[in-house]
C-alpha cells in the first residue's frame, strides 16, 4: 500500500476495500494505453465514437501535475470534504475569483443545483432589465452570483432552512475565473480557465485541431455521492479528463442508445452506489465504465449519454477540455449537434452559440491549411475534416463554406462581445432543428 502522504492533495491512493461501486463486465472496461505517443495519436487523430481511452499516470506523463490552481490545491490539501473545501476557499485573501456550479444530493438518485436567485434586472434577455441600473453594475452583480462564494453562502442558507440536508454530499462543477485573465503560459491568451496547462499545451497539434475549447475548461470538485447526472454534452465534440486526485466511476452509453437511454433514465439521473436493480439495468446497458483514479487522463466522446459519479473516501478533483480532433468522422459527428436524428434534444446548445463555434472550426481548418508547415499526415486529415463539413446538411454550415468560396467571410459576433457572452454551460437553448436544409436560426437567414 502506498502511503497517502504520497498524494500532493493529502487525499487517499486507495479506495476502502468494501467500498460499494458500479459492476464492470470485461467487455464494458475502456481501452488503456500506456505511452504519451499513442495516447496522443488517439486524441489528435482518432474518433472517440464508443470509445473511453485512458492513459494511467496520464497526468505525469503529459507534465499536468501543477495544472491545478494553487488555491484549489490548497483548500483540497486540508480537506476531506467538499463542506471544508468551501470553507478553506472562503478564508483565504484575497479571495479567488472562481465562478462555479454547485449541486446537491439530498435526493436519491436526482442531482440539484443551487442558484443564487437571479433579479431580472440582471438577466439580459429580460426586456424589464433596464431599470436605471447602469449595465456594468448590472453584469458584476450577475457574475457575483455565479461566483463560488456566493454560492456557498446560498448553500448555508439552503441548509438553515432544511431546503438541502447537512449531510448531503456536494459537487462543485466547471469551475473557472469569474472574468478573463491572461493565461500563464501564455500571456496574449486571455482565458477564463483556472488551470495553469492544459492537455492543449503539450499535445503538438492541438493548435491545428478544428476545435479545442482553450479558453472554457472546466474544473470538478466532488466527493462520495456526486457527480454529473446522465446527459449528452451540449454539442458533439470530445473530452479529454484530467484526475489528479480521488476516484470517479465513468460510464458512457453506445451510440445506438443516444436517446433511449436518456429517455427511459431520464436527464440527471444519478447511479449512487449502492445501487437499485433499475439502476443496475440501465448500467449494464453501458458501453464501458470505467474506474478513474489519480493520475489517470482519458478521453471520450460528450456526444454520447455519459454521467460520473465520485467514490471513495475524500475529494476528487479533475477538470475537462472539449475538443474535436483532426478526424472526419469526428467533425461529421460535431455538425450533426442540434440535430433530432442525432442529438437528444434536452441537451442542445444555444443555436446562436453553435452558429459561433461553427464559424471558429472554418476559422481553425483555414487557418491550419494556410499554414505551409504543416505536418504533411495532418494536412491531410485536416483536409478530410474540411471536406466533411462542406458535406454537412446544416445550413449554417452550408453558409459559411459559400462565404468563404466568395472570399465574403464575415463573424457574426465580434471579438469584444465575447468578453460578456454567456459561458459554454449547459443549457436548454433553443429547439429549432437544424437540418432540412432549412435557415436553423434569425442570423443564418
Ligand atoms: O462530472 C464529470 O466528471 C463529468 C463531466 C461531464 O460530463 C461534462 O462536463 O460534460
Ligand atoms: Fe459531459
Amino acid at each position: 500500500m502506498v502511503a497517502e502522504s504520497e498524494c500532493p492533495f493529502g487525499q487517499p491512493l486507495q479506495l476502502p476495500s468494501k467500498e460499494p461501486l458500479w459492476p464492470i463486465r470485461e467487455d464494458q472496461k475502456p481501452e488503456v494505453v500506456h505511452s504519451v505517443k499513442e495516447f496522443l495519436e488517439v486524441l489528435q487523430m482518432q474518433t472517440h465514437v464508443d470509445r473511453v481511452v485512458v492513459l494511467p499516470n496520464g497526468i505525469d506523463l503529459l507534465q499536468q501535475r501543477d495544472a491545478a490552481p494553487i488555491q484549489l490545491c490548497e483548500a483540497a490539501r486540508g480537506s476531506s470534504s467538499i463542506r471544508q473545501v468551501l470553507a478553506q476557499l472562503g478564508k483565504m485573501a484575497p479571495a479567488p475569483r472562481f465562478r462555479a456550479r454547485l449541486w446537491h444530493y439530498s435526493q436519491r438518485g436526482r442531482e440539484k443545483e443551487i442558484k443564487v436567485k437571479k433579479d431580472s434586472k440582471d438577466d439580459p434577455k429580460d426586456p424589464r432589465r433596464s431599470d436605471g441600473t447602469p449595465a456594468a453594475k448590472r453584469d458584476t452583480d450577475a457574475t457575483e452570483k455565479k461566483s463560488l462564494a456566493a454560492l456557498a453562502r446560498q448553500l448555508q442558507e439552503l441548509e438553515g432552512k432544511a431546503k438541502v440536508t447537512s449531510d448531503a454530499a456536494l459537487y462543485i462543477s466547471e469551475l473557472r475565473w469569474q472574468r478573463k485573465v491572461r493565461h500563464p503560459l501564455n500571456k496574449q491568451e486571455r482565458v477564463k480557465t483556472a488551470t495553469n496547462c492544459d492537455v492543449y499545451d503539450v499535445a503538438p497539434f492541438a493548435r491545428h485541431m478544428p476545435l479545442w475549447e482553450r479558453s472554457e475548461g472546466g474544473i470538478f470538485v466532488g466527493e462520495r455521492g456526486a457527480g454529473s447526472g446522465l446527459h449528452v454534452d451540449q454539442c458533439l465534440w470530445s473530452n479529454v479528463g484530467r484526475n489528479w486526485c480521488g476516484f470517479k466511476l465513468f460510464a458512457i452509453w453506445p451510440w445506438h442508445e443516444r436517446h433511449s437511454i436518456l429517455d427511459e433514465a431520464g436527464k440527471g439521473a444519478i447511479f449512487c452506489p449502492p445501487l437499485t436493480s433499475e439502476e443496475e439495468g440501465f448500467l449494464s446497458r453501458a458501453k464501458t465504465v470505467a474506474l478513474v483514479g489519480p493520475g489517470d487522463v482519458w478521453v471520450f466522446s460528450g456526444g454520447q449519454p455519459h454521467t460520473a459519479m465520485c467514490v471513495g473516501d475524500g475529494i476528487n478533483l479533475c477538470a475537462y477540455e472539449s475538443f474535436v480532433p483532426a478526424n472526419e468522422e469526428a467533425v461529421s459527428l460535431l455538425v450533426q449537434s442540434n440535430t433530432k436524428e442525432s442529438h437528444w434534444r434536452n441537451c442542445w446548445m444555444d443555436d446562436d452559440d453553435l452558429d459561433e463555434l461553427y464559424e471558429d472550426v472554418v476559422d481553425s481548418l483555414q487557418k491550419a491549411l494556410a499554414c505551409s508547415s504543416l505536418n504533411s499526415r495532418l494536412r491531410g486529415r485536416l483536409e478530410g475534416c474540411r471536406r466533411a463539413m462542406r458535406e454537412s446538411k446544416d445550413s449554417y454550415c452550408k453558409e459559411l463554406w459559400e462565404q468563404e468560396d466568395r472570399g465574403q467571410r464575415r463573424r457574426r459576433r465580434e471579438e469584444e462581445y465575447e468578453e460578456s457572452s454567456s459561458d459554454l454551460e449547459i443549457q436548454q437553448g433553443s429547439k429549432k432543428p437544424r437540418v432540412d436544409g432549412k435557415s436553423s436560426s434569425p442570423g443564418s437567414v
